[in-house]
């Protein structure tokens, strides 16, 4: 499945826009088969949950339905027509009048429907996109409903980021020839000055392929045909962290001379590697200093907004981070082709987070089953978490900036079942994708004795909160606890460990002279506690602080008006915090 994009052969209309919009209830028995009652409107793209200020929506758990007509391009006679929708959180089903077209499970991967045969060249069809947000067991994220009292249906999450749903990303409506380009797969070498870019074109033809690659001038640079091969660009231009430089790469299905279709693809040219406990980017080590972030915004909620994606990636620079996780989901792919045009380099995350049933909503819950037993989440969460790995790394696979996959946020990694849960997962993540490392986080309770799985990834990331969650208000006990923790991880495993979460909360504006939790400057001394002590580890690979900016999550009693561990306020303002990691990431540049 390729974004789609326009091509001299193939042509799209953006869906983006005011939908009519319903939440269900007993008046919609088969909502996609004529106009959806009431007045309200929804912007696609936006979760729908802030939108309104009705909470029977805000708090709806179910169905809620979105719809438009769509006039198909009158030009697009004998074209195969194609749906596309960059997500729907977290089930959706696509009906285009009455026929259902397409259902997809899991809320931040795409889903295609090819709708050639329902639909006619000029004239317009109904399209209605149900979305369901509920979360069960068996879903990623996992959770589970309860009734209250008073009859109403309310969702219960173990994570800790608010469940917004919808449409959050743009729908697409595309055209392309019969006889097309299915699928690329690129993945790039380097060899004394030369580049190798392997590519592999999957399409719908027996025609011929062949292959072109340009540089950033347009200059060919290297051709070659066949649907498999290598193509090699003497000279090459690398893409490095923080100096982005991309090619072309254009395949062709050509039949009798004539291009019958054709797709360009962004290529950067760069190796990643995992050598003893060194983190390699173009054989040079690379030290990660950046965040663990969130989709999440005023009034959008998780909908894609390219205004805070220039400006996010505006504040990355400013503060010198280099990297960031998709915590805990996969982003909208405009962000990584915004991160492979501006060479911040990106830890890719399925949404398994809250494989842990002993923590709720930042909290350790009271007598938990095990979370990887048949009471717990069950043998159907791991093909569920299959299949989000190999969507994530189809969707992916091509992005330069995406260094490694994170196969999971804080599992319960201590429990009796994670290494069988998570063997078959690292294995298939490795045989989709063997030229990227992998890797997890490992949650607070899981230590270098008790944890079952570090073994089977590349990297371990471990996401800490001494001086926070532990140690609150105590630094100087925190400081001895994390240093011990750190030392224990890399004289276990001879690999890269990094910190992939550390950070307090901090009220913007809460001030104090004492060693005060909330108040700004506790957060300032939080993280130089915390650099002092990676500072004695030359082994370490990268400091990730949670999070880039406030977000939104479920209500809690810790929770203020959402998690308040930014170093941006939601609306991105800068903490006091935020200058001192300026101080030490612009500083750290050429550190290692
Ligand atoms: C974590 C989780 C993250 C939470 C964070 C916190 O360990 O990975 O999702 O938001 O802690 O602030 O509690």
């Amino acid at each position: 499945m390729l974004k789609p994009t326009p091509t001299p052969t193939r042509e799209l209309v953006s869906l983006d826009g005011l939908w009519r919009f319903a939440v269900d209830g007993p008046e919609l028995e088969r909502p996609w088969s004529g106009r959806l009652p009431g007045d309200r409107e929804a912007p696609v793209p936006s979760s729908y949950n802030d939108l309104f200020l009705d909470p029977a929506v805000r708090d709806h758990v179910g169905w809620a339905w979105y719809q438009r007509e769509v006039r198909v391009p009158r030009g697009w006679r004998g074209e195969r027509v194609v749906l596309r929708l960059e997500s729907a959180t977290h089930h959706g089903r696509v009906y285009v009048d009455d026929v259902l077209v397409a259902e997809h499970i899991g809320g931040y991967t795409p889903f295609e429907a090819d709708i050639t045969n329902h639909v006619e060249a000029g004239a317009s069809f109904r399209l209605t996109v149900g979305v369901d947000n509920e979360l069960t067991p068996a879903t990623l994220p996992p959770g589970h409903v309860v009734t209250t009292e008073d009859g109403r249906r309310r969702q219960i999450y173990h994570h800790d980021f608010y469940n917004y749903a919808g449409l959050a990303r743009s729908v697409w409506l595309y055209s392309t020839p019969l006889e097309h380009i299915r699928d690329i797969t690129v993945v790039t070498d380097v060899d004394g000055d030369a580049g190798r870019v392997g590519y592999q074109v999957d399409a719908a033809t027996d025609s011929e392929v062949r292959v072109s690659l340009r540089d950033a001038e347009g200059q060919r640079v290297a051709e070659s045909g066949g649907a498999t091969g290598t193509l090699t660009v003497p000279d090459v231009v690398l893409w490095q962290p923080g100096a982005a430089y991309l090619y072309t790469l254009t395949a062709e299905v050509v039949r009798d001379g004539a291009v019958v279709d054709s797709y360009s693809l962004p290529v950067g040219v760069r190796t990643v590697e995992v050598r003893g406990q060194e983190f390699l980017i173009n054989g040079e080590p690379f030290y990660f200093t950046g965040f663990g972030k969130h989709e999440d915004t005023p009034v959008r909620g998780k909908g894609h907004d390219p205004a805070y994606l220039v400006h996010d990636f505006e504040l990355l620079d400013w503060i010198g981070a280099n990297s960031f996780r998709t915590s805990h989901y996969p982003y909208a792919e405009e962000v990584l082709e915004y991160a492979d045009r501006h060479g911040i380099v990106v830890i890719d995350e399925t949404a398994a987070v809250g494989l842990n049933l002993g923590v709720a909503g930042g909290m350790t819950a009271r007598n938990p089953p095990l979370t990887f037993s048949e009471e717990g989440l069950g043998v159907q969460m791991r093909h569920t978490h299959a299949q989000h790995l190999r969507e994530l790394i189809q969707r992916d696979k091509n992005h330069p900036s995406v260094v490694m996959w994170c196969i999971a946020n804080e599992p319960a990694s201590q429990e009796e079942g994670a290494y069988e849960y998570f063997e078959p997962l690292a294995n298939l993540a490795r045989e989709l994708d063997p030229s990227r490392p992998i890797t997890y986080t490992a949650w607070l309770m899981a230590n270098a004795d008790n944890d079952r799985v570090a073994s089977l990834f590349d990297v371990i990331g471990i996401n800490r909160y001494y001086g926070w969650y532990i140690d609150n208000g105590d630094l100087s006990s925190a400081e001895a606890h994390l240093e011990a923790d750190i030392r224990s991880w890399i004289e276990k495993y001879d690999r890269p460990v990094m910190m992939t979460e550390y950070g307090a909360d901090t009220f913007a504006g809460l001030h104090s002279l004492f060693d005060m939790p909330w108040s700004e400057e506790y957060q300032v001394a939080y993280f130089q506690m915390h650099h002092r002590v990676f500072d004695r580890f030359p082994g370490f690979v990268g400091e990730h602080v949670w999070n880039f900016a406030d977000f939104r999550t479920t209500t809690a009693v810790h929770r203020v008006d959402g998690n308040k561990k930014g170093i941006f306020a939601r609306d991105r303002r800068p903490k006091s915090a935020a200058f001192e990691l300026r101080r030490r990431w612009r500083g750290l540049e050429g550190r290692k």
